[in-house]
């Protein structure tokens, strides 16, 4: 028997020096979809997570409150695990760097490196960020402040202990260059090798001026640096130093999900530790985009967070799961809205995955008193054509899963949903009823439940709850020990009895009070517009000829050197097409992702600066020369024919 697969995946151990936001949730959920999942795919799964809870940032924010740091972390770490609580999230194993295991980790990480003669007391004198925890130099400061969070440093005069980065730095290189899956995505990828080429520093990896941290080994009075000991924690969760299974079992990582900001860290700092080490480094480490707030960075110094704690208390925790998931290009920023929180329960949630249950049972019900029937008439062609749909899903998602392509993995599974809804409409099971064709309407019904079926545990990695409440209505048990071969087509059992509930996701009513999105002001272009005959007339066949369908954008993205292109990923029903199109004044490319526009599907493709166009978008001109796209709401799938 091959071993089974293994998955070691990690967060960022977040700094309790406040509550935690919705950002940090977003990495979180990540995290934990991705662990649930390649568990659900029959992978070996461990998944850590922590706190960071050292430094001089805590040290300051416990003085501010009359404490000590440790009194001070232990009530937010408290809350920590709380809300992983509240968001169904399930690791298994929780950092603290408090923790006595973390600290003979650190020690023993320092006195190895210290040993090996790469780490070498001298004197530093520069720049600090205490929000960030980062060493500047001069020449690297933007108008006096910190690069990064453009507050101010603080000049720091001390003895200390440096790490020789720089003799690590052709060899990171080159392993960059032989990995490059190692830094994900690309383009963060490409900004770690620039910054690496620009030249590395020795790190100071000591500090004398305070206390909250863990002592070097070898010298009273410092204590070791912040970021030295929290990306540790990593090691620490397998048990490190001692040699044991764990840490053969699972070393190297195969993720470190973090966000972008901190990349510098996880992809420079972090893998030479591990060369100095003579340990391999992780196999992955992706740079995920931030979660906007009107288009800025959400953080507590703008005091422009978002409590996940009350948006779970709100909308339930599945919306806000879903939502996170799904909402952004996992890669790139994305903006947080309730609106559009909102708008995206009610659209996929409740109008189609809770009402393709609520109507399916229901009709059940009617026609079957709620026993699932047999499948007696042979599928037709729309009936194989969601079958087919179906039964590919499974595999399609684990590999979209594994690419890291969590937004599109959850866009597949919704394009099942929908066309489960068409199939509905199309097949008419209340005229087969009519026309008493038992065998055919038992086949239809058969069709939705067991698609039914298979939403629930593709869906389940991610929306733990909703999963299991489709899988109960069903009438089904055991969801928890089903795995990816149970998606395969046919296995709902006819005479099972089902238990049609209350509906999943109620709509969710948006506030009056909430004013309409903001359109930013655009400034006027020209558009060449084709020649177009006035008053000539055309027979409906000649504008049948043109085939209008419904896309849905599942990507967006700037084209290179061209500032008024954006190259659109679109689901025209079932296929995946780009389409390039003139509106990058008017749109920015996460305004657009999720929307159901227009698009001529049968347009000859043609190539707009080296870029592939297959069809084009719908948009009307407003009088001041802005650009609308012409879109329709979430209950239309993609695919569908405007005329
Ligand atoms: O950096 N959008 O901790 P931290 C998306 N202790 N993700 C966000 C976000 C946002 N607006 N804001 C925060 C630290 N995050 C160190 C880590 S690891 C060895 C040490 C997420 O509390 C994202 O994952 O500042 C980001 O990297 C992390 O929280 C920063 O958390």
């Amino acid at each position: 028997m091959t071993a089974k697969e293994r998955f070691y995946v990690t967060t960022p151990i977040y700094y309790p020096s406040d509550n935690l936001h919705i950002g940090h949730a977003y990495t979180t959920t990540v995290a934990d979809s991705l662990a649930r999942w390649h568990r659900f795919a029959g992978r070996d799964v461990y998944f850590v997570t922590g706190s960071d809870e050292h430094g001089q940032k805590i040290q300051r924010a416990a003085e501010a409150k009359g404490v000590t740091p440790k009194e001070y972390v232990d009530v937010i770490v408290a809350s920590f695990k709380e809300l992983w609580a509240k968001l169904n999230v399930e690791y298994d194993d929780f950092i603290r760097t408090t923790d006595e295991r973390h600290h003979r980790a650190v020690q023993a990480v320092f006195q190895k490196i210290y040993a090996k003669g790469d780490i070498y007391k001298s004197a530093y004198e520069g720049w600090y960020c205490t929000p960030c925890e980062t060493f500047w130099l001069e020449n690297r400061l933007v108008e006096g402040n910190c690069p990064d969070c453009g507050r101010p440093v603080e000049l720091v005069q001390e003895e200390s202990y440096f790490f020789r980065l720089s003799k690590y730095a052709d060899r990171l290189l080159q392993y960059i260059e032989e990995h490059p899956e190692f830094i994900q995505p690309e383009t963060r990828r490409n900004e770690m090798v620039n910054f690496i080429k620009s030249g590395l520093e020795d790190l100071c990896v000591s500090r004398t001026t305070f206390n909250w941290g863990i002592p070097v080994p070898m010298a009273e009075g410092h204590v070791i640096y912040v970021w030295f000991d929290a990306l540790t924690n990593y090691l620490t969760a397998l048990g490190y130093p001692e040699p044991n299974e764990k840490l053969e079992k699972w070393w190297p990582a195969d993720l470190h999900l973090v966000g972008k900001e901190i990349m510098r860290f996880h992809t420079i700092v972090w893998p030479i530790m591990l060369m100095a080490l003579d340990l391999p480094l992780p196999k992955t480490v992706f740079g995920h985009g931030w979660l906007l707030f009107d288009s800025e960075k959400m953080s507590k110094s703008k005091g422009n967070v978002v409590d996940p704690m009350l948006l779970i208390e709100e909308f339930g925790v599945d919306p806000i799961r879903y939502f996170l998931l799904r909402e952004i290009s996992f890669g790139q920023d994305g903006n947080f809205s309730r609106r559009a929180l909102i708008e995206r329960t009610n659209a996929d949630l409740a109008n189609d995955l809770g009402n393709l249950l609520n109507r399916t049972l229901s009709m059940l019900n009617r026609y079957f008193a709620g026993v699932v029937p047999q499948p007696a008439a042979a599928p037709n062609a729309v009936d194989q054509d969601l079958i087919d749909y179906a039964r590919s899903l499974g595999p399609k998602v684990d590999s979209l899963v594994k690419e890291l392509k969590i937004n599109e993995a959850l866009a597949s599974i919704w394009r099942l949903v929908g066309k489960a809804n068409k199939y509905v409409d199309e097949r008419a099971p209340w005229n087969l009823a009519k026309q008493e064709n038992k065998d055919e309407l038992g086949t239809v019904m058969y069709n939705l439940l067991e698609t039914l079926r298979i939403v629930a545990l593709l869906v389940k990695s991610f929306i733990p709850e909703t999963g299991a409440k489709i899988w109960a209505q069903l009438g089904l048990e055991g969801i928890g020990e089903k795995s990816l071969a149970d998606t395969a087509w046919g296995l709902l059992e006819p005479g099972t009895q089902t238990r049609k509930g209350d509906p999943i996701f109620p709509r969710i009513e948006v506030e009056k009070e909430e004013a309409p999105k903001e359109q930013p002001k655009q400034p006027k272009v020209e558009k060449a517009e084709p020649a177009q005959p006035e008053g000539v007339l055309i027979g409906i066949e000649d504008f049948m000829k043109c085939e209008l369908v419904v896309a849905e954008v599942l990507e967006a993205a700037p084209v290179k050197g061209a500032d008024r292109l954006l190259k659109l990923q679109v689901d025209v029903g079932a296929e995946k097409r780009q389409i390039v199109a003139g509106i990058a004044q008017h749109y920015k490319p996460e305004e657009l992702v999720g929307r159901r526009i227009i698009v001529v599907k049968n347009l000859k493709p043609a190539k707009l600066r080296g870029e592939l166009s297959q069809g084009m978008l719908l948009a009307a001109t407003a009088p001041d020369g802005r650009l609308e796209v012409v879109s329709v709401s979430a209950a239309i799938p993609a695919g569908s024919r405007v005329k």
